[in-house]
């Protein structure tokens, strides 16, 4: 499993994680941005708390992914976790910043790109989010376009998410996801959900009904040869769900806020979150913490699936 000049590479592998791995069992790699910068303490690490236990129940072996001590970690203790959520100085570590923060030992969060970059090298194939990252509002002026969707073009790895989140530009993120050949699926609903809400009114040209269909769509698309990962778009559970009308208002003020305030690059997307949670009064954060437990949930049932599957069982 471990690839050529990887042995230089210092990666801790949870012994947990890399038995099941070995033995071909399922595994569910969960990001740590949202940890570090998505939530606040103490939300954060109760909700990467539930996430885990949310995996175990469906009978895989969770591995959230983060940087400590200039190691890259595959499977946090609750130590880590606790030092990942609680430590002011972490930061945020995007693909192309894993090599730097390894030698500044930092703590750092994972996004997306990352997380996903990692779970190709230990050999992971399925992962949860709350929302990937995508094209912002106004991309075509300012090019903040995430890392994410490179990164998922390249690594294998599928993503269960809420779709993207909603203060982008979804239709620009959907086109631009096709232009890279990543399939988006519906998970049993016809629209690209909007991270707060089940609608968005994009509709989606594929959905599939149960966990088995999406691992034998990964199997062919390995079969094929393709590089690319895949989306697998989860909608927050109704109970959960925040009126669309709050959650646009809260936005459009979010995005204001921190156009005026000149906040661009990687500051963006946790400053907007912060944001929302706070013009919200704290309803986008609850439901931020549903929908990536229900998202965790649905990536088990998948890598459950995807065990069987290419076990030929
Ligand atoms: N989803 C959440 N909360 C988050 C993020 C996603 O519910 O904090 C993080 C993810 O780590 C994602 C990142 O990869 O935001 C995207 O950041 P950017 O837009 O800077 O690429
Ligand atoms: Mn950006």
């Amino acid at each position: 499993m471990t690839p050529a000049g990887a042995r230089s590479l210092p990666v801790e592998v949870h012994p947990e994680v890399s038995a099941a791995l070995a033995a071909g069992k399922p595994v569910v790699a969960l990001e740590s941005s949202i940890i570090a910068q998505g939530m606040p303490y103490p939300v954060n690490v109760e909700t990467a708390r539930q996430v885990e236990a949310a995996v175990r129940e469906q009978g895989a072996v969770p591995a959230t992914i983060a940087l400590l001590d200039g190691k890259i970690r595959v499977g946090l203790d609750e130590e880590a976790l606790v030092r990942l959520g609680t430590d002011p100085k972490a930061v945020k570590v995007a693909q192309r910043d894993i090599a730097r923060t390894l030698v500044t030992r930092a703590a750092g969060g994972t996004t997306v790109s990352a997380t996903a970059a990692i779970a190709r090298l230990v050999g992971i194939r399925v992962f949860a989010t709350g929302g990937i990252g995508g094209v912002h509002r106004g991309a075509a002026q300012h090019f903040d376009i995430s890392a994410d969707l490179p990164a998922v073009a390249q690594a294998g790895v599928t993503v269960v998410c809420s779709g993207a989140k909603a203060f982008l530009d979804l239709a620009g993120t959907l086109e631009l996801l096709e232009t890279l050949s990543v399939p988006v699926i519906g998970y049993r609903v016809p629209e690209f959900p909007s991270f707060y809400s089940r609608e968005s009114g994009l509709v989606l040209e594929h959905v599939a009904q149960s966990a088995e269909e999406i691992a034998q769509q990964m199997i062919y698309q390995d079969a094929l040869g393709f590089p690319q990962g895949m989306i697998v778009a989860n909608p927050i559970p109704e109970a959960a769900a925040v009126d669309r009308g709050v959650i646009e208002a809260a936005i459009a003020q979010a995005i204001r806020e921190a156009e005026e305030r000149g906040i661009t690059g990687k500051a963006v997307t946790p400053f907007i979150l912060a944001r929302i949670k706070d013009i919200t009064g704290g309803e986008s954060l609850e439901a931020n913490v549903a929908l990536v437990v229900n998202n965790a949930r649905v990536a088990a049932d998948i890598a459950a699936a995807y065990a069987r599957l290419s076990q030929g069982a």
